[in-house]
């Protein structure tokens, strides 16, 4: 290094055209010298930003390596009580990470205005030891990950040492000491030639590292958007009409893929590359299997109308949504795996360390499936391309692993989904519901007549009728088609409005018989119930 170092000083000797004037250097000096408080807090948070920037590109070159941010966040999530994760949910729905992030960020960069500080003021090794704790806490959480290998922490090694090494070129050496070389003009042509190297080294890494996280990105998007799913072998007859083509307001029976709601823990979507990716189905079985993408298209497909709902869905809320589902029977793998009599749970996790369980003798002949498409796509990256799990009747939190890559047979005493231990419940069978769509609370309405629009669900047995409560007075609602037992049912309800406030309540019995309780429940532990109300007025 130090050789290295004296030779390109030799070099920039024999190399007449870099600028020699003096003036140069003496301006350069006094601007380092000028630089303000404010100035090296700047300093400070550029470095840090290119150091998480440089770490999440390095996380994109390696499969084992972990995003820094990614990391954090899902540590971050992992530690958080439940109820500040509910709320987080309900506050920004599905925007509560953009928001865990946006404040990750932020603190990295206070952090590293703070080091941009110390060092202004001198205070080095409280600087560069707030830099190498970060790194350290950094490390921890990746490695507080399940299954993370020690690789795993390159990233965030390697945005440490960016870190440190920017802040080192920029603020580290503001209190220039005597130059140990005579000449200004020697130390000026040697620290131009160095920092334009620097530059240029910092500039192409960067590029590098750009260009193999788009190429690895994109080549997988790019080979999600080739493939062509099989036709079902059990197919569903083509969509009836959908009565929200023409009713204000309606939730469209299917749930278009760009509308679906998204819930996960997941900071970014993982971007699975579908000809590596494999899923096992393994633990308390008498057969290991593990299946390609390739061998999943190979199976018997079916086609399922099944309406997926989280547990955090309040009552009259909008992360509910319905599709039609493409994919495997689960029952029939789970077979041919051969559970032994000790097992209890199908626990099915993902790339991103998320996992969910549900009782084996759930697979009760009900359509439970692996799904591979989502309303005649491929699944959607967001949605758990290449392969997730569906299971009609279940909670999302319990049930729909998306990015599925393990199935493993195992007990309730031993193993326990993501959020079980967060607080929710060990079963989550979704709770009969109805939402009023149109009008939304609050709306006044003009007098003549008005139409009130909306869907219900009661999973598994479906919808028999939905009821309209207009000021205590309770009404039958038309219904809409009926997919199956376990898709929600639009309804409408036509009125001669009346002039003045009215509260409006919507209740849903279902084939079986059950009428939709009016108990009040919040969303944890279990799942929200009660009779979703609106304020009107005419
Ligand atoms: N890998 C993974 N799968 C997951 C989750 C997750 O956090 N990670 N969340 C589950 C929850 S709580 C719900 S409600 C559904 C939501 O599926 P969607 O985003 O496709 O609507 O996915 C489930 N599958
Ligand atoms: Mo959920």
């Amino acid at each position: 290094m130090h050789n290295l170092r004296v030779e390109v000083t030799m070099e920039v000797w024999k190399y007449p055209a870099v600028s020699t004037e003096n003036a140069g250097y003496e301006g350069e000096f006094l601007t380092t010298h000028k630089t303000t408080r404010r100035q090296a807090f700047t300093l400070g948070s550029i470095a840090v930003g290119i150091g998480i920037f440089v770490g999440e590109l390095t996380s994109n070159l390696h499969s084992a390596w972990k995003s820094p941010v990614d990391t954090l966040g899902n540590w971050i999530i992992s530690v958080i009580p439940h109820y500040v994760e509910s709320f987080a949910i309900k506050l920004f729905r599905t925007h509560d990470k953009g928001f865990l992030v946006a404040t990750i960020l932020f603190v990295a960069l206070i952090l590293g205005g703070l080091a941009g500080d110390l060092l202004f003021r001198g205070k080095k090794e409280i600087a560069y030891a707030i830099v190498l704790l970060e790194t350290i806490f950094n490390v921890f959480t990746v490695l507080a990950r399940p299954h993370a290998g020690v690789t795993a922490i390159v990233p965030s090694l390697i945005s440490g040492l960016a870190i440190t090494l920017v802040l080192y070129f920029s603020l580290g050496r503001t209190k220039v000491k005597q130059p140990e070389i005579n000449s200004p003009t020697e130390l000026k042509s040697r620290r131009q030639v160095l920092k334009f190297a620097g530059g240029a080294g910092v500039l192409g890494g960067l590029m590098l590292l750009s260009g193999q996280t788009v190429k690895t990105h994109s080549l997988n998007v790019i080979k999600r958007l080739a493939i062509k799913l099989p036709d079902a072998t059990h197919s569903l007859p083509p969509l009836p009409a959908d009565p929200a083509s023409t009713i204000r307001g309606l939730s469209p029976l299917i749930t278009p893929n760009n509308d679906f709601y998204q819930i996960d823990t997941a900071i970014n979507a993982p971007i699975i590359d579908v000809e590596t990716w494999s899923l096992t189905i393994n633990g308390m079985v008498k057969n290991p299997i593990t299946l390609t993408y390739a061998d999943l298209l190979k199976r018997p497909l079916f086609e399922l109308d099944d309406t997926m709902t989280c547990v955090s869905n309040p009552v009259g809320g909008n992360l509910v949504g319905n599709a039609r589902w493409l994919g495997c029977r689960l029952d029939d793998l789970i077979r041919e795996a051969g559970p032994l009599s000790s097992a209890d749970q199908i626990l099915s996790s993902s790339s991103d360390g998320f996992g969910a369980g549900f009782p084996l003798n759930l697979l009760d002949g009900r359509d439970a499936m692996i799904a591979v498409g989502m309303n005649g796509q491929p699944l959607p990256i967001r949605h758990g391309f290449p392969a997730r799990v569906i299971v009609p009747g279940l909670y999302g939190y319990v049930s729909a692993t998306k990015w599925l890559t393990n199935i493993e047979l195992t007990r309730f005493d031993l193993k326990q989904g993501f959020w079980i231990s967060r607080g929710w419940s060990q079963l989550g069978p979704i709770k009969m519901e109805s939402r009023i769509d149109f009008p939304i609370d609050g709306a006044s309405i003009p007098a003549g007549k008005l139409r009130f629009a909306g869907v219900a669900w009661a999973p598994l047995s479906g919808i028999a009728s939905v009821q309209l409560g207009i000021d205590g007075a309770w009404k039958n609602a038309t219904l809409g088609p009926a997919l199956s037992g376990t898709t929600w049912r639009q309804w409408w309800f036509d009125w001669d409005t009346t002039v003045g406030s009215h509260l409006v309540q919507v209740r849903a019995v279902s084939v079986s018989g059950q009428v939709q309780t009016q108990t009040i429940a919040d969303t944890a532990p279990n799942g929200a119930s009660g009779w979703h109300s609106i304020n009107i007025s005419v």
